[in-house]
């Protein structure tokens, strides 16, 4: 069987969960015998995408970036798994049509987490320096959310474990090749 690469794309608000999915799903694929491999948006912000700020432009070109990456590596026969919380739908849009006009496989995972259970668990503690006045132009506080309008897959994470979604991601991915 040849290798077949492809994209998951993880989008939601900052603490939905998206990383916690994503380590999972990568775990999985290649557990299966697939080639995986996480590109995880606050990560790649250290390095790549070390010079952007999170202004609307500077997010546009994370997502951008990261979506050239995500591409090459699909076409390298591997499942790039993004987690990013790439607010824009036109930006996460254009991700999907550069996959699409290369052939590859490419979904939208929505990871639909309520912003209240967010913040409950605040892991950083950037709502509260958010709702502070610490930080300003934080997703969900004072900077847009667009949620998708037909993602491929939602998932509730305060309705099921990170085993149960992960699995369904990988699902989608096995049913799409
Ligand atoms: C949103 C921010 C911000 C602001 C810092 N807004 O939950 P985290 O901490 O670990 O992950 C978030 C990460 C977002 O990076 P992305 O590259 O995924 O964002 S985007 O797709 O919008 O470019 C959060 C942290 O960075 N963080 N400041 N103002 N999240």
């Amino acid at each position: 069987r040849a290798a077949k690469g492809g994209t998951v794309w993880l989008t939601g608000l900052s603490g939905a969960g998206k990383s916690t999915i994503a380590v999972e799903v990568e775990r999985r694929l290649i557990a299966e015998g697939h080639a995986a491999y996480l590109l995880d948006g606050d990560n790649l912000r250290h390095g790549l995408n070390s010079d952007l700020s999170f202004s609307a432009a500077d997010r546009t070109e994370n997502v951008r970036r990261v979506g050239e990456v995500a591409k090459l590596f699909a076409d390298a026969g591997i499942v790039a798994v993004v987690s990013m919380i790439s607010p824009y739908r036109e930006d996460r849009e254009r991700a999907r049509a550069a996959h699409e006009a290369a052939g590859l496989p490419f979904v939208e995972v929505f990871v639909d987490t309520p912003i209240e259970v967010c913040e409950a668990r605040d892991p950083k503690g950037l709502y509260a320096r958010a709702r502070a006045g610490e930080i300003t132009g934080f997703t969900g506080v004072d900077d847009p959310y667009e949620a998708p309008e037909s993602p491929d897959l939602v998932l509730n994470p305060t309705q099921e474990d990170t085993e149960a979604l992960a699995e369904r991601v990988v699902d989608l991915l096995t049913r799409q090749r």
